[in-house]
């Protein structure tokens, strides 16, 4: 157990109340948060989920939290995720669990999005951890190509078995390392100006709250 992300997790469930619509994110962090909400949802809280990932899915029926699709109409109240980096201003590297398109959509739509890691993911500077990208399986050695071009080292994320690791929206992942991010902003105008690129794991502008964990405390960062 990890006991600064779960404090992180489960201060988070603090910001939710009954009758929100909430993003549920992804990763380690994330299951302790629904772990907590699982129990309040027992205990009568009435919220709906909207997941970002297929092991969420699976880990909020186990914990009895009533999912919804993201369809038209449907207004995120507040989304919740973990993160890989975090710099002072708040700006993150998100997808070293491979989910971060569905993350970013839900995150994006959601009116406060709330992110909540471990002391540990703190850094001054972006970028020791490789950047993720998804790309489309179609031309993507040629995509690989032009990020490369932009400066970074690149790589095809695979699983254990040595086949390419697909994302649940069907595409490759890059781990693209850039080395520090001197401008985060224009590295990501810059990759979304590549065909081929689906969305990089550069969640800039877009966190409200961080809650970070420090053993069994938190600190709440906006
Ligand atoms: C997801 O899970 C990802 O965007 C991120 O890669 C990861 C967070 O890590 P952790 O498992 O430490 O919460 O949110």
């Amino acid at each position: 157990m990890n006991q600064s992300k779960k404090a992180a997790g489960e201060k988070a469930v603090d910001y939710i109340k009954s009758g929100m619509t909430v993003g549920l994110g992804s990763g380690s962090t994330v299951y302790y948060m629904l772990q907590k909400l699982g129990r309040q949802v027992r205990q009568g809280l009435d919220i709906k989920g909207v997941s970002t990932s297929t092991q969420t899915s699976a880990w909020a029926k186990e914990f009895g939290i009533p999912l919804t699709d993201l369809t038209d109409g449907v207004e995120i109240d507040i989304a919740i995720d973990g993160a890989d980096e975090i710099d002072p201003e708040c700006r993150l590297i998100k997808g070293g669990g491979g989910c971060l398109v569905r993350e970013k959509i839900v995150g994006f739509y959601a009116k406060r999005f709330i992110v909540i890691a471990g002391s540990s993911k703190m850094v001054d500077k972006l970028g020791s951890f490789p950047l993720p990208v998804e790309i489309l399986p179609f031309g993507h050695e040629i995509t690989a190509g032009y990020i490369q071009a932009l400066g970074a080292k690149t790589s095809l994320r695979r699983q254990g078995n040595g086949q390419p690791f697909i994302s649940d929206n069907g595409n490759y992942i890059y781990d693209c390392d850039f080395g520090l991010l001197e401008n985060p902003h224009d590295l990501n105008r810059s990759l979304h100006g590549v065909v081929g690129v689906v969305e990089t794991g550069l969640f800039l502008d877009m966190a409200h709250i961080v809650i970070i964990g420090e053993g069994r405390d938190t600190k709440v960062m906006k």
